[in-house]
């Protein structure tokens, strides 16, 4: 029977145009610079952000690990949503890695506000660490894939500016952020110095996230990577997918946003579980389960029983993210199962 998997868009499979690409593609050693595949699908993310030159990763963690090395000194401090995904889900790499201190600040649907961010910029003196970096996320994931408006990104561009500072995008779901706005990726990171994206969610590709910045920024990007790892020998058989995801694969998750909002309409008509309608803005439905009375952890138990899997965000908090393979046939099964769960937890 199929499972209905709402864990993550992760789960993603290639498409066919996918495969053909990776089995056709032209390689040659990335490390040497020298597979055009991968040059090809560096140029196109890079113009897809409109950055001067973007770098192929192996992961949306080290595509961010490689910006904060690149664009820090060990010892300075970066401020940072408390709920974001560098601060809370990437092992704490930015400390032990990067050798960084994390100042984080918190904020309403994922988004800092100017003023707090404001006062957490250290002033120089003897006695503090620097502040160089500020880092915001959109779509953002544990804010239930909220996006930040053109007006509070250029908000935060500007204070960054105006104190010397840099700003790193985490925008693994930029696409979907970019979608859910009705405008072009390149509006939303112009106000970013780097950004990262994710070509393997949403957008389908196996592997792979993506870099962008300056130049001067992706020759220090490069050679990060290679320390962490991450530099790749015949890699465009991969980015040939990523080639694909960026010129199919973008339009359609408009279709991901829908099923999502009929998926949080749906739970917000059973008795027990609270969504916050205002957070369903791309494809992360969370919402929680405290009134039906099981945990979050025995709600998405009983789910697998169903075939279906979620995510666990906190004691009583569920995430369910939409995608390629989620019909809307889908939803209304994994619906009904709910109905059943919260009756059957009622008895
Ligand atoms: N998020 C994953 C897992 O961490 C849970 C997911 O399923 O949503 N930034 C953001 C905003 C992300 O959501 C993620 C992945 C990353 C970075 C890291 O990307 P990967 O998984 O490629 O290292």
């Amino acid at each position: 029977m199929k499972v209905i998997h709402l864990i993550s868009d992760t789960v993603t499979m290639p498409t066919e145009s996918m495969l053909d690409a990776m089995r056709n593609a032209k390689v040659g050693d990335d490390v040497y610079h020298e597979d055009p595949t991968v040059k090809k699908l560096e140029a196109l993310a890079a113009e897809k952000v409109g950055k001067e030159a973007a770098l192929f990763v192996p992961s949306g963690t080290m595509g961010n690990l490689i910006s904060l090395l690149s664009q820090t000194t060990p010892g300075d401090e970066v401020i940072l949503g408390a709920s974001s995904h560098i601060y809370n889900f990437e092992v704490g790499g930015l400390s032990r890695i990067a050798g960084l201190v994390p100042r984080p600040i918190d904020g309403k649907h994922g988004a800092m506000l100017v003023d707090d961010i404001q006062q957490a910029i250290r002033t120089p003196n003897i006695h503090n660490a620097r502040t160089s970096l500020i880092c915001v996320e959109s779509s953002h994931n544990r804010a239930g894939g909220t996006v930040l408006s053109e007006a509070q990104l250029a908000a935060i561009g500007q204070v960054a500016k105006e104190n010397g500072l840099v700003v790193h995008l985490d925008g693994a779901r930029i696409f979907n952020a970019a979608i859910a706005l009705g405008v072009d990726a390149r509006q939303l990171t112009r106000y970013s110095d780097s950004v990262m994206f994710c070509l393997s969610k949403g957008l389908s590709a196996p592997v792979g996230s993506i870099v962008a910045g300056t130049e001067e920024f992706i020759s220090k990007a490069r050679k990060a990577r290679k320390m962490l790892g991450g530099g790749m020998r015949q890699v465009g058989v991969i980015a040939a997918a990523g080639i694909v995801a960026l010129t199919d694969m973008i339009d359609r998750l408009r279709e991901d946003h829908e099923v999502a909002q009929y998926l949080a309409r749906g739970l917000i008509q059973i008795e027990g579980i609270s969504v916050d309608i205002e957070t369903v803005q791309t494809n992360i439905v969370i919402y929680d389960v405290k009134n039906v009375g099981i945990s979050s952890k025995g709600f998405i138990g009983r789910l697998r029983k169903y075939n279906i899997t979620a995510g666990q965000v906190s004691p009583t908090g569920v995430r369910m993210v939409t995608h390629r393979h989620i019909s809307y046939e889908d939803v209304d099964h994994v619906l009904s199962s709910i109905r059943e769960i919260v009756d059957r937890a009622s008895w």
